[in-house]
């Protein structure tokens, strides 16, 4: 049995750790873990610990007991103009949670037992891997119950599985059973649901091994590709980031504040 240590205490989530990996794991299994305003900004705080934390290597997010890992908004805080949070603000905050999710510098696992529907299933797409159970069940239920989405919750999943198959999945508001999930690439791999975890930090594990800055790298260069500017951004802010570890871009730097020109003659020009 792996020992997780809780990192912090949060109200409708559930955040530890182990030899390097983050879980975050939705916590309201009487809902089928469906997410209300407070869940998804407490699970924008634990991911902004994430990227802070230099001893987080990878991150799972996952949800509590075997029926779910989400079941999307929790239609009981849908009001007009989005979920209505605690001080009575609509709010679509999860598709905060999503951007963070694709621009967080380290892997991101969905681990899958159960329903991944609506708002739930977006999020899975949105990680970089996915891996279920046999009995998860995945689908899109928006134009079912007066919702969509149609940022990464279509154009993304379009990039995962195919234009026909995504809006096969939008139009018809089809369950898929992990078997179907796995036949058109929307997961990764599929286990009994005894081995989700072992197989999970097994995954996390091998990734850990293996360079953070080129697993990095390679997040934001395919990102790069589907996201416009803001992918571009993140990118470039990568390179800069690479830069600045250079002699040269503390040359330019030390010369300003040494109030005289730059000396980047000595300096390797590569081809
Ligand atoms: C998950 C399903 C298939 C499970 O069925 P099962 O096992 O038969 O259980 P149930 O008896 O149905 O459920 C158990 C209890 O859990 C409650 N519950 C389940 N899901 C939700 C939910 N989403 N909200 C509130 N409660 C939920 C049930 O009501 C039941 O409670 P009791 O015991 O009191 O009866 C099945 O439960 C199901 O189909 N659920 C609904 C799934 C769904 O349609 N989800 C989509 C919700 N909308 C979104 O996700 C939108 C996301 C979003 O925020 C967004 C993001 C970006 C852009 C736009 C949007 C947008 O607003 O659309």
């Amino acid at each position: 049995m792996r020992q997780w240590t809780k990192i912090k205490d949060y109200e409708e989530i559930l955040f530890d750790f182990y030899e390097g990996i983050a879980r975050i794991t939705i916590n309201r299994p009487r809902y089928r873990n469906a997410f209300t305003p407070l869940t998804v900004a407490e699970m924008s705080d634990a991911l902004y610990y994430c990227r802070e934390c230099a001893d987080v290597r990878v991150v799972v997010l996952t949800g509590a007991g075997d029926k779910a890992f989400c079941a999307g908004g929790d239609m009981n805080y849908k009001g007009r103009g989005g979920y209505v949070d605690g001080k009575g603000v609509p709010r679509l905050n999860v598709l905060d949670v999503q951007k963070q999710i694709r621009s967080l510098p380290k892997p991101v696992i969905a681990m899958v037992n159960g329903f991944a529907i609506g708002g739930g299933h977006v999020l899975h797409v949105v990680c970089d891997l996915s891996i279920a159970s046999e009995s998860a069940i995945f689908g899109q239920t928006g134009p079912k119950v007066g919702s969509f989405d149609a940022g990464f919750g279509s154009s993304y999943l379009a990039r995962v599985v195919g234009q026909k198959k995504a809006r096969e999945i939008w139009f018809l508001c089809r369950q898929y059973s992990a078997k179907e999930a796995l036949e058109m690439g929307l997961v990764n791999t599929v286990v009994p649901v005894e081995e989700l975890e072992n197989t999970t930090v097994e995954w996390a594990q091998r990734m850990m091994e293996l360079s953070p800055l080129a697993l990095r790298m390679i997040k934001a260069g395919l990102n790069a590709e589907l996201d416009g500017q803001a992918g571009i951004q993140e990118l470039a802010g990568d390179a800069t980031m690479l830069y600045y570890m250079t002699d040269e871009a503390q040359e330019g730097g030390k010369a300003f504040l040494e109030k005289r020109k730059p000396n980047f003659s000595k300096l390797n020009n590569l081809p």
